[in-house]
């Protein structure tokens, strides 16, 4: 199997990076051949994060061959190129179990490994971190190194820059590496990322990358090192950098995937003071041509046969995503105010058709969430109809954007929250589990929670012919696999559906746990409540129930910390009313990444967990 590592002859050596350090410098390319190819067969054979980890599998070697590892540290923004960290820092034979449950982490971990500086999978947190650490580590009268590693698509986000100014003013030993692959998870965008192209369109980089082997071997040692590299590097490729203007020592662009001129720059680079940046030039995918060539197919993969130069077909579930994306087609050309707007989740939020049909109403805003709301607030301003189409983990990154920008103003946004509840493989940090807590205590908000497909659709178009600030919220992945239909019609705001009636028990079940409160409602002849709104809830409907049922439980795919069932239990305390409810959610803690049926089972979201969780009435 060539997923095992003891196949291969160097990296089977390597179980920490000081096995690494030991090797002959000229056997390190073997080893970093070696690496890439475990990496290929490996994710081949599990899935995960692909394309980006081989575009950063020199820049790794060369980190861990010339860094004191674990002392010195490395802050990979997202983590998910981090994969070869990974193999290098211990956990080669455990690859194979990523984002599986009880597996290795989808992303670094500080819980999983000390090599883990810091807990990523959200973007462009690398050089803030860095940063913190180099500071607090001077102030200890501690001379360690921190290296921020960052993409070009990580780097629009403006928490970025807002580390990058910071830094300047601050005399520490900060490394911030930008790994620029010209790709997010789709095409990169905006003014940073032409600047970046400018960079590289000129006949300096090319004309280096051709010399660059010979500059290297030549390389004077560090007395004259910091002159030539102005002269030679910087000089050459821009006289004032927009990274020098901010006050970092800007060195660049160099080939990230040649080893050689890796290892010398960044030796030096070693010996420098104060805030560094290293522009290296990478290939999404490299090493392995058919991700080479589709990059955003190959971002993150299924299992996949490696010899064969195809991924397997997709299993052709209509995906809630799915819904979104033809609902905002057919809703675009009816109104022509409509316009959508992603933070760098074309693919994942299904935008894909509505960015090639209505290219002139479709704005992919880069990894930048909070500008992705405050842009929405804006285009209601003059008379558009937004749709900001966001992840419900992300948008815990537009939180205040939302209250402030959108809502507070009684701004006409709809927000797509895809994602919402637990997501699987990417775990902790992507999981949508606390979207209903903090929107709901957010005035004048409509939510809504869809149970299957169809109703997802009638409650897109509910929000988006509401005037004012509403929200659906939907999971990843596939519904009960109802069809959605063509129309546009949308339900009464505020308005529950009794969807079966029983006695005793009432299930008030809001979003995707509908379906399991259908069955269990059926196995004890409880009432089941499709909810639809989380706000406003339906009242009416709540104090009807109050009056024939002994019992209520409430269900959601959220946290119970806050969640919908909070929402029920404070109108029932408004109303003095005493009756036994029980909360079914999430629980109050975070959940690790896993098989999404496992994670299910683990929360007793499943049918028998929810079965055990119900009082027996009597
Ligand atoms: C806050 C946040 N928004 C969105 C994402 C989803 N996401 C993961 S990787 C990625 C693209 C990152 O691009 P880049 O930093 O250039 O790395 P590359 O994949 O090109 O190596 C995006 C948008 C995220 N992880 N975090």
């Amino acid at each position: 199997m060539l997923c095992d590592p003891k196949q291969y002859p160097l990296l089977s050596k390597i179980n920490r990076p000081k096995d690494l350090r030991l090797i002959d410098p000229a056997d390190l390319q073997q080893a970093n051949d070696e690496l890439r190819e475990f990496l290929i067969n490996s994710i081949a054979h599990c899935g995960g994060h692909f394309s980006a980890g081989l575009g950063t599998v020199e820049l790794t070697i060369a980190l861990h061959y010339l860094f004191d590892t674990p002392n010195d540290k490395i802050i990979w923004d997202v983590g998910h190129q981090a994969y070869p960290h990974k193999v290098l820092t211990g956990r080669k034979e455990n690859l194979r179990s990523i984002r599986q449950t009880n597996g290795l982490h989808p992303f670094p971990s500080r819980f999983e490994s000390e090599y883990d500086a810091f807990g990523v999978g959200h973007s462009s947190t690398s050089i803030s971190a860095a940063l913190g650490m180099a500071v607090a580590a001077k102030a200890k009268g501690d001379d360690r190194r921190f290296v921020a590693v960052i993409g070009d698509g990580a780097m629009t986000a403006g928490m970025a820059f807002e580390a990058l100014n910071h830094a300047a003013s601050l005399d520490v030993n900060l490394t911030v590496i930008l790994n620029d692959n010209d790709m997010s998870i789709s095409e990169n965008v905006g003014g940073f990322r032409n600047y970046l192209a400018k960079i590289l369109s000129g006949k300096f980089y090319s004309g280096f990358k051709e010399s660059g082997k010979k500059a290297v071997q030549n390389m004077p040692k560090i007395s004259r090192w910091a002159h030539r590299v102005e002269e030679h590097l910087k000089g050459m490729v821009m006289p004032g950098t927009l990274f020098e203007e901010l006050g970092f020592n800007y060195i660049g662009p160099i080939d990230g995937h040649d080893l050689e001129t890796l290892l010398s720059i960044i030796g030096n680079i070693k010996k420098l003071t104060g805030p560094q940046i290293l522009h290296i030039v990478t290939k999404k995918g490299k090493g392995y041509s058919p991700a080479e060539d589709d990059p955003i197919a190959y971002h993150a993969v299924p299992t996949f046969n490696p010899k064969e130069s195809k991924l397997p077909p997709s299993k052709k579930k209509i995906t809630y995503s799915n819904i979104f994306g033809k609902w905002l087609c057919d809703m675009a050309e009816k109104d022509d105010r409509l316009m959508a707007i992603t933070p760098a989740m074309r693919e994942g939020s299904d935008l894909i058709e509505f960015s090639r049909q209505f290219k002139d109403r479709y704005f992919d805003v880069g990894i930048a969430e909070q500008h992705a709301v405050t842009i929405a607030a804006g285009m209601a301003c003059e008379g558009a109809k937004p749709v900001c189409a966001i992840y419900s983990s992300f948008l815990q990154r537009g939180y205040d954007q939302l209250i402030h920008d959108v809502v507070l103003q009684k701004l006409d946004v709809l927000f797509a929250i895809d994602r919402s509840g637990l997501v699987g493989g990417d775990g902790a940090t992507h999981h949508g589990s606390y979207d209903l807590s903090f929107l709901r205590c957010i005035p004048n908000l409509i939510i809504m929670a869809p149970s299957d497909e169809k109703e997802c659709r009638l409650m897109l178009t509910t929000g988006y012919k509401h005037e004012g600030s509403a929200a659906v919220r939907y999971p990843r992945g596939a519904g009960t696999g109802v069809d959605a239909g063509d129309d546009l019609q949308s339900i009464e705001i505020g308005k529950g559906v009794v969807r079966k009636q029983g006695e005793k028990t009432a299930l008030l079940a809001f979003g995707s746990l509908v379906t399991n409160a259908l069955i269990v409602g059926d196995e004890m002849n409880a009432t089941v409540v499709d909810m639809r709104f989380v706000k406003p809830l339906d009242e009416a409907l709540i104090l009807e129930i109050c009056k024939t049922h002994t019992q209520i439980i409430t269900l959601e795919e959220n946290a119970i910390a806050g969640g919908a069932g909070s929402a029920v239990s404070e109108f029932l305390s408004s109303q003095n009313i005493i009756i036994p409810v029980k909360h079914i959610g999430i629980p109050d803690e975070f959940i690790e990444h896993g098989d999404p049926m496992d994670l299910f089972e683990l929360c007793q979201l499943d049918v028998s967990g929810i079965k055990n969780q119900i009082p027996k009435t009597v």
